[in-house]
C-alpha cells in the first residue's frame, strides 16, 4: 500500500516502518497515526514477517501528538471519538516482536509509542520526554503508566511534572532502552536484532512475548503458572522439536515458524 507519511519496507523476514513528516518532525497527525495501524496490520497479517522496526528520522523519532490538531480538539469529540486510540492499540496489542529504533526526538506520544514498542534501541543523540505538562495537559498515551514501569516512580514524576528530556545516556542508565549505540549505526544494529529475532520461530517468539507482557498485568504467581502452561504448550510445535533436535545434531535450527 502506498502510505503519505510513512515508509515500509521489508527485508526478509523483517518488516520496516519509517516515519516520515520530516517538515514537522514526524508528528503524530490523524493521517500518520492511521497510516500506522494500517502497516501495522499488513505486517501482522504477513506470515511472511518475523519482526518489524519502527523508527523515524536522525533528527526525531517523533516529536509527539501534532499539536496543531491537538489544539482543536474538545473533550467530548475525544471522549466519543478519541482519534488515537486504535493507533495506540495496534502497536501496544501488535503480537509480533517489534523494536523501537530511537534517534533524535522521542517526545510526548512518539515516546509513549516507543514505550509501547517491545524494546528501545537509542541513537546516542536520542532524547525522551513527556513534555505534555508544558501544554497544559499530561501523557495521554500510556505515559504515566509505561514510564514508571520503565524507570521507576522518582524518574517518571521529574520527567512528566517537569516536562524535561532525558539524554540516550541518562535513558539507558534508568532502563528506558535497551542499548545505545552511535547514531550512524542504529538502522543496522536495529536490524541485526531485529534479523535474529525473525530467525527464530515465529509462534515461540509471539509467545514469549506475551508471556513477558503478562509480568505487567498480573501478579507473579499467576504470572509463574501463565510461562509454565505456555512452556508446555510448546511441546505441541515442531519448531520445539526442531530446536532441540537441532543442538542434539550439533547443526543449526531450520524452524518453519510451526
Ligand atoms: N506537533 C506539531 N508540530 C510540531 C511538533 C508537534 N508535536 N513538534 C514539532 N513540530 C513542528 C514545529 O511546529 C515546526 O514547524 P514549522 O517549521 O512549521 O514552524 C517544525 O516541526 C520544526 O520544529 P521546531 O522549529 O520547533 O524545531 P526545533 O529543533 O527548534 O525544536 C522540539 C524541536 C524541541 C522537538 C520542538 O519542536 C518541540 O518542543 N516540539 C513539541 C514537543 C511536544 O510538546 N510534544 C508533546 C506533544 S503532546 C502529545 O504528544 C500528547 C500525546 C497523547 C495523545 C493522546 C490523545 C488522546
Amino acid at each position: 500500500m502506498a502510505y503519505k507519511t510513512i515508509q515500509t519496507k521489508t527485508e526478509g523476514r523483517v518488516g520496516v516502518i519509517t516515519l516520515d513528516r520530516p517538515k514537522a518532525l514526524n508528528a503524530l497527525c490523524d493521517e500518520l497515526t492511521g497510516e500506522l495501524a494500517d502497516a501495522l496490520a499488513e505486517f501482522e497479517a504477513n506470515e511472511d514477517i518475523g519482526c518489524v522496526v519502527l523508527t523515524g528520522s536522525t533528527k526525531a523519532f517523533a516529536a509527539g501528538a501534532d499539536i496543531k490538531e491537538l489544539q482543536e480538539k474538545d473533550f467530548v469529540s475525544l471522549y466519543l471519538n478519541d482519534p488515537f486510540a486504535k493507533t495506540w492499540e495496534s502497536v501496544a496489542r501488535f503480537r509480533k516482536p517489534i523494536i523501537a529504533a530511537v534517534s533524535g526526538y522521542a517526545l510526548g506520544g512518539g515516546c509513549e509509542i516507543a514505550m509501547m514498542c517491545d524494546f528501545i534501541i537509542a541513537a546516542e543523540n536520542a532524547k525522551f520526554g513527556q513534555p505534555e505538562i508544558n501544554l497544559g495537559v499530561m501523557p495521554g498515551a500510556g505515559g504515566t503508566q509505561r514510564l514508571p514501569r520503565a524507570v521507576g516512580k522518582s524518574k517518571a514524576m521529574d520527567m512528566c511534572l517537569t516536562g524535561r528530556m532525558m539524554n540516550a545516556e541518562e535513558a539507558e542508565r534508568a532502563g528506558l532502552v535497551s542499548r545505545l549505540v552511535p547514531v550512524d549505526d542504529l538502522m543496522d544494529v536495529a536490524m541485526e536484532a531485529a534479523e535474529a529475532i525473525a530467525s527464530k520461530s515465529l509462534p515461540i517468539a509471539m509467545m514469549t512475548k506475551e508471556s513477558i507482557n503478562r509480568a505487567f498485568e498480573i501478579g507473579l504467581s499467576e504470572g509463574i503458572r501463565f510461562e509454565r502452561r505456555v512452556f508446555h504448550s510448546q511441546f505441541a510445535t515442531e519448531d520445539q522439536s526442531e530446536g532441540m533436535a537441532a543442538f542434539a545434531d550439533k547443526r543449526a535450527a531450520h524452524f518453519k515458524h510451526r
